[in-house]
């Protein structure tokens, strides 16, 4: 099972941000509530770069109280904004032609679908005054460098992934890629988010992306130590090694069994390790499946909610797991750099650290042996060996990361450089990254791609006006070298600077190294290198680019065109559960999906069923508040934290709740179209319109106006409970990621 949330990183980094941003376009994102420390930067960046903050959002944030420009976007038509930003850009030829024909592939198919968006027709879908539209377009136009800053108003929809595509779009046509001050920063979620996605806590790659598919498996086999067909047989039968697995936000299908499902059998057991089970969308399934279960264990340090929705009584382990301040290791933050983080405290009590859970774990299932191998292993004379008879935790772990994950670039994370670092914070410059004294040439935590370890780390992704070994790079050679007939790698006018190759050229393979570096390999290094430099153990292709100025992956063209897709370019498609009906029919939604993530998922014959909007007429918006995260269980918890927000509420525009007959303070319930319901506190508030509400996420413990406080082991109960907004948020999901559509659904409301 896996967390399926928005796949990317920042392009950039915060102190680049605050040095060089002149402005920062802000969509689908409250850094100022979900981020503060990050958001102090843009701050900054107001003050020092007069740069100006643009927040486009449905509701009016503590972010857009800060903004020069504040757009109130309808939830769910962002690629319809955009797309009215880029047919004006193209209309008064604002768009960066060179960096267009040098460095991107499919933007001609961009235009045509850019036409269409007139000021006129994107106010209509999105709701923001045409004027504004134009305002926004030549301020993004003429102030370079700019910034795109999202987060997940952008990717919970069931058109997230268009959404994370249309705006890197936006920023090539701007030729903000690659740029300082420019690119696209994605604000992503809580501690070591990134780390857990780099290291695949998702359900349809291998750990650093290597897709699922027998070479990646079988390097894996060879960088564990393992035999391959020993890892086959850990699989009910070899076909599911290459089948993407349940995704989070639907395994509760896998249980249930009820629409068709694509597994050898029902899931009858659950481990959960770190995620909050009340967090996720159709919270009413999710009991039902819970219900179900045989067996259900928790690892963690709370007493995670899954355990209390349940009216399950027998058979629920809740395994006391450490802190992160009892364990040490590497943690990654939002900008893709490793931070050590030691130990402040030994786990308390019984409980026992994350990986101590794992490693009982394995040996009671009999593959320690084989689940540890790796840690004692290393690259003597270029090749793969075990060098000693046993571990050391986490620093083995991390070694073992970076002999491995080659995709993103993690060769230079060995244990030793990051704990230097986390020990010399003092020495780096906040602004750019930069190392003095003796981290000098190194940039602070190693922004992903590092290559090996004499890489000093990577702060702007793409930039090619820097030397790669101090961080520079082109786009990724990812696709094949041409696609019908056009050529993938970046035109000869883009040579990365100080590299030995002129113009674009193709990710490094051992069939191609010779050509492309012009080089010759020895007998003794043609017998040892790897077949390209994803797989490549012992080195020498990393060595080679290293001396030749190159980054292994290539110099390609950045792809506007995905034509492995359902839509090659992204289109605006209505909400399943749109407040527009009479643009359901122009802008439906995709075919209804079988098979994905082992599950069947609707989205036409749900979104045409009726017009949902005449029984559910007010749109809903979830929203983080500062003093609760996630599930919400670590802060209810606290009593201090708890009592800023002492009841689950909604805010509510008091004319809309003046015509429901609703005071300020009152109880109401929330409708939503697959029949479930909330009872929440009603907050009148001005950041939201009477056509719409907004409610935070993180409560539990109150199921349909049912109060579950009996469930709670004693003693355990947090201060607040309340209800999930995740009972009533609409049935959708993303058709790549399948990530759940929380930010565009309707509901009903009534006073209680
Ligand atoms: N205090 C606190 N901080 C947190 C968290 C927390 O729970 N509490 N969670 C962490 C995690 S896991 C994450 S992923 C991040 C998330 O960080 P953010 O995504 O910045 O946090 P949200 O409050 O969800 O902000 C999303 C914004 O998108 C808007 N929005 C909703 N729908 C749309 C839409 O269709 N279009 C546009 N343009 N905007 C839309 C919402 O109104 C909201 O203001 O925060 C992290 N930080
Ligand atoms: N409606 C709506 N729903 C949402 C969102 C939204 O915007 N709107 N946002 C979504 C997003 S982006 C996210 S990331 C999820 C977040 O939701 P969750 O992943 O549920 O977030 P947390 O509450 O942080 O859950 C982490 C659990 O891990 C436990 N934990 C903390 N530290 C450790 C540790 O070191 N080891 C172990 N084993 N456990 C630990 C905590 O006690 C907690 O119970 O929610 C999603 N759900
Ligand atoms: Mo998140």
């Amino acid at each position: 099972m896996a967390n399926t949330w928005g796949y990317g990183a920042m392009t950039n980094h915060f102190g680049d941000l605050l040095g060089h941003s002149k402005a920062i376009f802000m969509i689908g994102a409250n850094s100022a509530v979900a981020n503060p420390i990050g958001f102090k930067h843009m701050l900054k960046a107001k003050d020092r770069n007069n740069a100006k903050l643009i927040v486009i959002d449905p509701v009016y944030t503590k972010s857009a109280a800060k903004a020069d420009h504040y757009l109130r976007i309808r939830t769910g038509t962002d690629v319809a904004f955009i797309y009215g930003l880029l047919h004006l850009i193209f209309k008064n030829n604002w768009e960066d032609e060179s960096f267009i024909a040098d460095r991107v592939y499919g933007i001609d198919e961009v235009k045509k679908e850019a036409k269409k968006w007139t000021p006129q027709k994107t106010s209509d879908v999105t709701g923001i005054p045409a004027e504004q539209i134009i305002q926004i377009a030549r301020l993004m136009a003429t102030t370079k460098p700019a910034t795109v800053v999202w987060a997940l108003g952008i990717t919970q929809h069931s058109t997230g992934t268009s959404n994370t595509r249309i705006l890197p779009i936006l920023q090539l046509v701007l030729g903000n890629m690659g740029k300082k001050g420019g690119g696209c920063n994605i604000i992503r979620g809580h501690d070591n988010v990134q780390g857990s996605t780099d290291m695949c806590c998702l359900a349809d790659s291998l750990p650093g992306y290597y897709g699922l598919g027998e070479k990646s498996w079988q390097y894996y086999a060879k960088g564990w130590g393992v035999d391959y067909k020993w890892l086959q047989d850990r699989f009910y039968s070899p076909k599911w090694m290459n089948e993407k697995g349940f995704s989070l936000a639907k395994w509760w299908q896998g249980v249930l069994q009820e629409e068709k499902t694509y597994s050898s059998s029902p899931i009858r057991a659950l481990w959960v390790q770190g995620t909050g089970i009340s967090s996720m969308a159709q919270t009413a399934k999710v009991k039902e499946a819970l219900d179900k279960l045989d067996l259900l264990v928790i690892a963690e340090p709370f007493v995670n909610e899954a355990a209390v929705i349940t009216d399950k009584t027998d058979n629920i382990y809740i395994l006391p797991v450490a802190t992160q301040f009892e364990n040490e290791g590497v943690v990654v933050a939002t900008n893709r750099t490793a931070q050590w983080r030691d130990k402040v405290v030994d786990p308390l009590y019984e409980s026992k650290t994350d990986d101590e859970v794992m490693f009982e774990f394995a040996k009671k299932f009999g593959f320690y042996e084989e689940y540890t191998r790796a840690m004692k292993m290393d690259i003597k004379d270029g090749e793969l060996k075990t060098v000693k008879k046993d571990f050391f935790f986490a620093d083995d772990a991390m070694n073992e990361i970076a002999r491995i994950v080659k995709t993103i670039g993690l060769g230079g994370w060995t244990a030793e450089r990051l704990r230097e670092h986390q020990s010399n914070w003092h020495l780096f410059d906040p602004i750019t990254l930069k190392g003095r004294g003796k981290v000098k040439g190194q940039y602070y935590g190693l922004p992903w791609p590092s290559w090996d370890v004499k890489h000093p780390g990577s702060p702007v992704l793409y930039n090619v006006d820097e030397e790669v070994n101090k961080g520079g790079m082109g786009f990724r050679n990812r696709f094949g070298l041409e696609h019908e007939g056009e050529d993938l790698l970046a035109s000869d006018a883009v040579t990365i600077k100080g590299s030995k190759v002129k113009g674009g050229y193709p990710e490094i393979t051992a069939k191609n190294i010779e050509k492309v570096l012009g080089i010759t390999l020895s007998k003794e290094e043609k017998s040892k290198i790897g077949a390209n430099w994803k797989v490549d153990f012992s080195g020498i292709i990393q060595e080679k680019c290293r001396e030749a100025g190159v980054a292994p992956y290539g110099n390609a063209k950045a792809r506007a065109i995905v034509w492995t897709f359902p839509d090659e370019v992204p289109i605006h498609r209505e909400p399943i559960h749109s407040p527009r009906w009479d643009l359901v029919k122009a802008h439906p939604t995709y075919e209804d999906q079988t098979n994905n993530f082992r599950v069947d998922v609707k989205f036409k014959s749900e979104q045409q069923a009726q017009d949902w909007s005449k029984d559910f007429p007010t749109m809903l918006v979830t929203k983080r508040v500062v003093n609760l995260s996630g599930a919400g269980m670590l802060e209810r918890t606290s009593k201090y934290l708890s009592h800023i927000t002492p009841d689950m509420f909604a805010n509510i525009h008091p004319d809309l709740a003046a015509d429901l007959d609703i005071r300020d303070g009152d109880q109401m319930w929330l409708h939503s179209p697959q029949g479930t319901k909330i009872k929440v506190k009603a907050i009148y508030c001005f950041s939201v319109t009477p056509d719409r509400i907004a409610l935070p996420y993180n409560f539990a413990g109150v199921m349909q106006g049912v109060d579950m406080s009996a469930n709670y082991p004693e003693g355990t109960k947090p201060y607040t409970i309340g209800e999930s907004s995740n009972t009533i948020t609409n049935y959708g999901f993303d058709i790549i990621t399948q990530i759940p559509e929380f930010n565009a659904g309707l509901c009903r409301i009534e006073k209680a």
